[in-house]
């Protein structure tokens, strides 16, 4: 194997005189494009002398990272070209956004897509204007950008995104870009180990490329500033086959450029043919770019006298002061000179032909590729009848199931039913068998490409199931999947999705996006299943404990986000079969593992689901006139809930208690702020105004009462949940360090309904005779009462 193809491939000349030059002005004039984009809102082709009212108000945009993109851009498109390839870009630096509308614009897709962006001297004045301007398009990569499936604003993603892509996709290549500042990051850093995850057989490929142009924003960068061959060997180390193409030389770099997307592209095409058709196994060193190109390559070298090309000084706009400093001005139009675009456009302003025709045609070209608008190769997900999963119910709370076990078994039969279109896949971070969804591994296998021993048990190359120690892996592997046109389900223990909080933000914001570009077709939604929860975190204790992903979620845009807190088994079936079936949301599932006991048969499950919330009559004795309602959303909570209804039946037999169970959050939500918001009127029948209502939640209270305070009388509804008080402790403990149990619960029915205000001294010492009991029991025997731990729901 060589030590870099670049001392290999020096001495070749894969292209043609003829080729080099066209390749070269079709280079210039993305460069041209890009640098018209950040500073022009006028005089686009430079027909008249450059003045300050051609130039923007206001000057945004990257111009640094943008001509290395450039450059990448042609030379995909050759090989594309010669090759027929089907692929796709990922541009971790995604504030190179001017470059690849640039490009995207002179291989025809974005007028195709954006017919007032035509092309000719208007259509690239508009192009020009549009960039960066209210009303526009962004500064980035952003879903407006035809072919980008990743935005690179937040940098850290573009690698797993990229291995998303390519996961059951055998005919795709990813091309993607990534920053040598956004190497630095720690989902990137991970991002490498995909290879152990990619299957040539039955996967795509990703060419990862390392864009060492040395800065950011205003440092150098780690890995530019190692020995170069520190770099190569950590990416041999990460297993990759590193080829390195460094200099500033257009015409030479142009030659050995292509010589080694040739040698690469030619290993990926014999990787693939040794796993395909020679049948070899094992895993693969896939070959890896790292490009070493000055950063704002061919801009202004010195700026105010200061060094500006090769330095981090060229990252945003290098000329920004051009109405204060006429030399400023002078450097724009020799440097937008510097392309000669006359050469590059026709009188029309119109690409020149022979220039055009070195692109790709067609749905070749990266703007046009389907897979990255995912939404217009979605097949539905086939989901067997979950009916037919659902737990028979004798007698209510009479048994204990694990429900996400019996998601599980759904799941399963999800994966089984889609083996076929092989578009369905589960991510987890190395919990899918704590989290009770074990099943959903049997017959298919968890995906590992490399070693395997024979303690090992259910590894395969052929897996469907991912897993890896990295929520950041698995969220970025499943949102490629999902906007490549895939569906996914991805579960998690509750406290530590927080991980990717950040990343689903950004998710979010792309679902919000697109949801206004008709061109974007609907994809899967993201469907998270949370399970070991706050309240059962019995090995581990407070840092196991906290239900905050929810608080984080309920800031997204209504129509992006749900929210569910099934409380059986059955409601959990419903819900889920909900989720998988939806497009274009975040589906956030919250339901535990542990033995809980069983309310609703499958049908009344299905009813509540589909209502979102409602008065559970069987376990009420309001006959319509409820002195107090006993609400409660979350499974833990519902049980402590339903206990405290049968203290309070016998403590005060002739209370009229309404209970309401919650499984959708947003219900809570007024209609005008939610599409599941209840109508007040609902609303009010459901918690009538001027009764008090003590609602029991899963998570911060804070939360309810956020999504309530619109409706009427929020002044009476008092919410427990969550504190923030946790530790390794028995699970009623953790109700009662939280003030979520039924003793508590029955004290705050006393207290609030006004009828019961003579009892509340009494019930206040029985309140406090029954934590001490507890506590005494639990300190001394390590084990919750035996009273508490056999309850059982008595029917009235
Ligand atoms: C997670 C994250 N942190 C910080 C930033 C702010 N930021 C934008 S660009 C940039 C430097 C990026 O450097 P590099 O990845 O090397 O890109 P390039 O040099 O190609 O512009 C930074 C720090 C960001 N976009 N995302
Ligand atoms: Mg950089």
């Amino acid at each position: 194997m060589p030590e870099t193809a670049s001392s290999e491939t020096a001495i070749q000349s894969p292209l043609s005189p003829e080729l080099l030059a066209k390749m070269d002005a079709y280079w210039r004039a993305a460069n041209y494009l890009s640098v018209g984009q950040i500073y022009l809102k006028d005089n686009a082709m430079l027909e008249r002398p450059l003045t300050l009212d051609d130039v923007k108000p206001r000057l945004l945009g990257h111009w640094g990272t943008t001509p290395g993109l450039n450059f990448l851009y042609v030379h995909w498109n050759r090989v594309i070209r010669e090759r027929g390839l089907n692929m796709i870009f990922v541009i971790g630096p995604g504030h190179g956004g001017p470059g690849i509308v640039a490009n995207t614009y002179l291989e025809g897709s974005y007028s195709e897509i954006y017919p007032y962006i035509g092309q000719d001297r208007d259509g690239i004045k508009r192009l020009f204007r549009q960039f960066s301007w209210p009303y526009g398009i962004p500064s980035h990569v952003a879903p407006e950008t035809p072919g980008s499936i990743h935005e690179g604003g937040e940098l850290g993603y573009s690698l797993v995104h990229a291995y998303g892509a390519a996961f059951d996709n055998p005919d795709l290549i990813v091309a993607c870009v990534v920053g040598d500042g956004e190497s630095e990051t720690g989902p990137l850093a991970t991002s490498w180990h995909s290879n152990k995850f990619l299957n040539p057989a039955t996967d795509g490929a990703v060419l990862p490329i390392l864009h060492l142009n040395g800065y950011k924003i205003a440092n150098p960068t780690v890995l530019a500033r190692i020995p170069h061959a520190e770099l190569e060997n950590l990416m041999r180390g990460y297993g990759y086959e590193p080829f390195t193409l460094e200099g500033d030389d257009p015409a030479v770099m142009h030659q050995q450029a292509a010589a080694i997307f040739d040698t690469i592209f030619d290993r990926i095409a014999a990787i693939q043919k040794a796993a395909r058709e020679d049948k070899s196994t094992g895993r693969p060193a896939w070959p890896m770019l790292i490009l070493r190109t000055p950063k704002g390559w061919t801009g202004p070298k010195f700026v105010d006298g200061k060094p500006v090309e090769g330095t981090w000084r060229a990252h945003q706009v290098p000329l920004s002061e051009l109405r204060e400093k006429p030399e400023h001005l002078r450097q724009l139009d020799e440097w937008m000179h510097s392309y000669k675009p006359e050469e590059l456009f026709d009188a029309k302003g119109r690409l020149r032909a022979d220039l055009a025709e070195i692109a790709p045609k067609g749905r070749l070209r990266m703007g046009m590729n389907a897979h990255a608008n995912g939404g217009l190769l979605l097949q539905p997900l086939v989901v067997p009848n979950f009916r037919d999963f659902a737990v028979k119910i004798a007698g209510r709370g009479q048994q204990d199931v694990e429900s996400t076990r019996v998601l599980g078994a759904l799941l399963h039969a999800v994966m089984q039913a889609n083996m076929d279109q092989r578009n369905f896949r589960v991510f987890g971070p190395d919990e899918t068998a704590s989290n009770r969804l074990g099943d959903v591994i049997t017959g298919t296998g968890k995906r590992w490409m490399a070693q395997t021993l024979p303690v090992d048990e259910e590894l395969s190359p052929t897996g469907r199931v991912m897993e890896v120690l990295s929520e950041h892996l698995c969220q970025g592997w499943l949102e490629g999947y999902l906007l490549t046109g895939r569906h996914g389900f991805f579960n998690c223990y509750e406290a530590f999705i927080h991980i990717i909080d950040s990343m689903v933000n950004q998710h979010a914001k792309w679902l919000k996006t697109t949801r206004e570009i008709p061109w974007r077709k609907p994809i899967a939604s993201l469907n998270y299943l949370l399970s070991s929860l706050v309240w059962r975190q019995d090995h581990n204790g407070f840092s196991h404990q906290d239900p905050g992903f929810i608080d984080h979620l309920l800031n997204k845009k209504a129509d992006v986000v749900r929210i569910y807190l099934p409380p059986d088994a059955n409601t959990l079936l419903s819900v889920a079969d909900h989720c998988l079936r939806s497009r274009n949301y975040i589906n956030l599932i919250v339901a535990g593992k542990q033995l809980a006991p069983q309310w609703l048969p499958i049908d009344e499950a299905i009813a509540h689901c589909t209502t979102g919330l409602g008065v559970w009559q069987w376990a009420s004795n309001d006959e319509g006139n409820p002195e107090v309602v006993v609400a409660c959303c979350g499974d833990v909570p519902t049980l402590e809930a339903l206990a405290a209804v049968t203290i309070l039946r016998e403590r005060n037999p002739d209370l009229r208690i309404r209970v309401v169970n919650v499984v959708d959050l947003m219900a809570l939500q007024p209609q005008s702020e939610h599409p599941h918001g209840l109508p007040d009127e609902d609303y009010d029948r459901i918690f009538p105004p001027g009764v008090p209502t003590i609602f029991n939640f899963h998570g911060y209270p804070l939360c309810v009462h956020r999504l309530t305070y619109r409706r009427h009388n929020h002044h009476n509804l008092h919410v427990r949940g969550y504190k923030e008080e946790g530790t390794t402790t028995t699970p009623f403990d953790m109700c009662v360090l939280n003030n979520i149990d039924r003793f508590q619960l029955t004290l705050d029915v006393v207290r609030r309904v006004p009828r019961l205000a003579p009892k509340i001294g009494e019930t206040q010492q029985w309140y406090s005779e029954q934590i001490q009991r507890h506590k005494l029991y639990v300190s001394e025997n390590g084990d919750d009462l035996p009273e508490i731990k056999d309850w059982r729901w008595r029917e009235r």
